[in-house]
């Protein structure tokens, strides 16, 4: 029988070589909380040497799940989790530090202060650290390089080029807790039973940012607030020399147009549509497009009309997602 307030940090793994064992290694020396588990759902992972998880001091807290192909983040994630396996989720990237002792303490106590949130994003500053990890190797604290810190993702539409659809917030708006758009991946607290009440991540929107910006536009408008902790931090690694998950323009493109489709007004459909087409981008709307013809996008469409305490100009006002409509 698992405690009330069990958490679980899923930590899905493609190719993170020694950053997964400095990962693990970081939440084991810096969780004071009692009740945890970490678990790895290595995909399509052909670099990383996961034989340290069979050390005994590992054993007792992480458990390990291993698919040959590669999942994408969102998917990763669903199959990490299961009703009634935890109160509360920890979504985390394989390549992030943990700098205080008491950063579950404080996430569960956000998570209950605000017991509709559907995720919290702590405050995660991003850091750069050139040198190689060696096999087995230590992380040298020193060479640890803090950069920009990320809390919370918006629409900002329309955009001057593509890395602008969504808008980084990098300033926090408060000391205490509050409302943003979305979460940014990389760091995600998530209520297991909102979670799994939503389903989980769209298993079809894949890569990068797209999943978290759909689950938090689908929790948002069915009265599921997503919120900024920025009394914790994580420290979450930029990679300098590629990324594990292929990113690509087309899946930016899929992501959102489908999100759109899912849950916003005609309107607003053909304004995504649009905003990418101005980017010269047709040729991946249209592929987009036709992936998204395949998908179930009607049925949950309906789903969600029916569901929903809040339409899409209720969202985009709130977060005014600036919208122009004069030159095109
Ligand atoms: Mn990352």
């Amino acid at each position: 029988m698992k405690a009330d307030r069990h958490v679980k940090i899923v930590l899905p793994c493609c190719n993170e070589g020694e950053w997964l064992r400095l990962t693990v290694d970081s939440i084991l020396e810096h969780t004071d909380y009692p009740s945890f588990e970490i678990f790895i759902l290595a995909n399509g992972d052909r670099k990383t040497d996961f034989s340290f998880l069979r050390k005994a001091a590992y054993r007792k807290r992480v458990r390990f799940k291993r698919v040959a192909e590669p999942l994408g983040v969102g998917n990763s994630i669903n199959r990490a989790v299961w009703p009634g396996d935890a109160a509360y989720y920890v979504f985390l990237d394989a390549h992030c530090l943990i700098p205080d002792h008491d950063w579950l303490q404080k996430t569960v106590r956000c998570l209950e202060e605000h017991p509709r949130a559907s995720m919290v994003q702590p405050e995660v500053l991003g850091f750069v650290y050139r040198k190689k990890i060696e096999p087995g190797g230590a992380l040298e604290p020193s060479l640890v390089e803090e950069k920009d810190f990320a809390y919370s993702i918006r629409w900002a539409w329309p955009y001057r080029d593509l890395s602008e659809i969504s808008e980084v917030q990098a300033h926090r708006k408060s000391n205490v807790a509050y409302q943003a758009m979305a979460g940014g991946g990389m760091a995600v607290f998530a209520r297991a039973a909102i979670f799994q009440r939503l389903g989980g991540y769209d298993p079809e929107v894949a890569g990068w940012y797209p999943e978290t910006m759909d689950y938090c536009v689908r929790a948002w408008m069915l009265g599921y607030p997503m919120l900024v902790e920025p009394r914790v931090r994580i420290l979450h690694r930029l990679k300098s020399e590629g990324y594990g998950y292929e990113k690509s323009y087309l899946d930016v493109v899929h992501g959102i147009l489908r999100t759109a489709y899912k849950y916003l007004s005609p309107r607003r459909q053909d304004l995504a549509e649009t905003l990418f087409r101005k980017h010269g981008l047709e040729l991946e709307v249209k592929q987009a497009k036709d992936r998204i013809g395949r998908g179930r996008w009607l049925e949950e469409r309906a789903v969600h009309q029916r569901d929903r305490v809040h339409d899409d100009d209720w969202l985009f006002s709130k977060f005014q997602v600036y919208e122009e409509r004069s030159g095109w």
